[in-house]
């Protein structure tokens, strides 16, 4: 069976998949309730409304009667930036999963056919819900159970062979399918490079990020105006920020997507000119980064962050 579901997943595009225990393991939980005490998650208070909170620790409560647990995983990795013109003068950096299109309208199809597929094998009444990102669920937590990978120090679910470059997607299911794993050991041993090489010290101590401080946080959730004391340290991260990912040690094994819809379609979209940033409109901003994550933010906010970068030069 599990065979036939990865064939399946690979088919639909998927470069992993494997089968998680319906509850997320107790030391998940436990860190998660642990960050929201510290105050970690900012001003993202969806990550401690008490409903997401409960269906986090309890998925039972987004589908009723859950059994298993589908987790799947795509490579994005796009590989290096092209380089810019000499003439551009400075550039903002994008991180590499906003380079090409908006994973999450990827992985929702996607996501539906594969549970279709699982329904169609298991007597054709299997209940489900799916999710990508915006789901009150622990995605890293779950996929490590699943033995997708491991959690690594800079928080990322790391596979072996792909580095940490990796989207997750989760399908619950009310029917019996059997679990995989075990759940792999952090493998990062002694090596501290992501806490060490992180611009604004958001790696608070291995395994724990303090969200207000990281740059992915500043410049893609956060609303008011970047603290001035990390401005200095944004790094010309101008949407998102690969920092603890570039350095992991892991990721020297990472290959190319075979996602063309996550390959940049021109350097506008990896390293774009501040100028050309600060110079939007409304119109134009939706011309060049509609369809992406970056639209989400909308253009003010992109401003905003081409601001700051510009700030201590
Ligand atoms: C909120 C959020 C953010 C926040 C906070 C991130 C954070 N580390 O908490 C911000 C905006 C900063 C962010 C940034 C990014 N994010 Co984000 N984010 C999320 C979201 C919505 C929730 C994460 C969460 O629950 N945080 C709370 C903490 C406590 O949980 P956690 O990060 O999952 O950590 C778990 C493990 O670390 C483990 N754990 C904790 N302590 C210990 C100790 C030991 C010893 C062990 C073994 C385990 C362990 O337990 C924790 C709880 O289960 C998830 C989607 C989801 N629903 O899960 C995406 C998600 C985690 N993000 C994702 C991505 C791609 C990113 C960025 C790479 C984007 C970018 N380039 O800018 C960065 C990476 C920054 C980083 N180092 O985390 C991917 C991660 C894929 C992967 N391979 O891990 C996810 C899963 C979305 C997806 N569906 O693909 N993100």
């Amino acid at each position: 069976m599990i065979e036939e579901l990865r064939a399946q997943a690979r088919s639909l595009g998927f470069d992993l998949l494997g089968v998680a225990p319906p509850v997320p393991p107790l030391e998940a939980v436990r860190a998660y309730r642990a960050w929201l005490a510290a105050g970690y998650h900012g001003e993202m208070a969806y990550m401690a409304r008490p409903d997401r909170v409960a269906g986090r620790e309890d998925p039972a409560l987004l589908l009723p009667r859950v059994r298993a647990i589908v987790c799947v995983a795509v490579n994005y990795y796009p590989g290096d930036a092209p380089p810019s013109p000499e003439n551009a003068g400075p550039v903002g950096r994008i991180s590499r999963y906003a380079w090409g299109a908006d994973y999450h309208d990827w992985m929702r199809p996607r996501l539906e056919a594969l549970a279709g597929f699982i329904r169609e094998r298991t007597g054709g009444t299997a209940r489900h819900r799916a999710y990508t990102d915006t789901g009150p669920l622990l995605e890293r937590a779950l996929a490590a159970q699943a033995g997708l990978g491991f959690i690594g120090k800079n928080t990322c679910l790391i596979h072996p062979r792909f580095g940490s470059w990796l989207f997750l997607g989760e399908i619950l299911v009310d029917v019996d399918l059997p679990f995989t794993g075990p759940p792999a050991p952090s493998r990062c041993g002694t090596c501290t490079r992501c806490l060490d090489a992180c611009p604004t010290g958001a790696l608070v101590a291995p395994y724990v990020l303090d969200a207000r401080r990281c740059i992915s946080y500043l410049t893609v959730e956060y609303r008011g105006d970047i603290p001035s004391d990390l401005q200095p340290r944004l790094r010309n991260w101008v949407y998102g920020c690969d920092v603890c990912q570039e350095v992991c040690p892991w990721g020297r094994f990472a290959h190319p997507t075979a996602v063309a819809d996550f390959l940049p379609t021109s350097p506008d979209r990896t390293a774009p000119p501040l100028a050309d940033l600060l110079a939007l409109d409304e119109a134009a901003f939706q011309r060049r980064f509609g369809g992406s994550p970056i639209a989400r933010i909308g253009v003010e906010r992109l401003k905003r962050n081409a601001r700051a970068v510009l700030t201590d030069r």
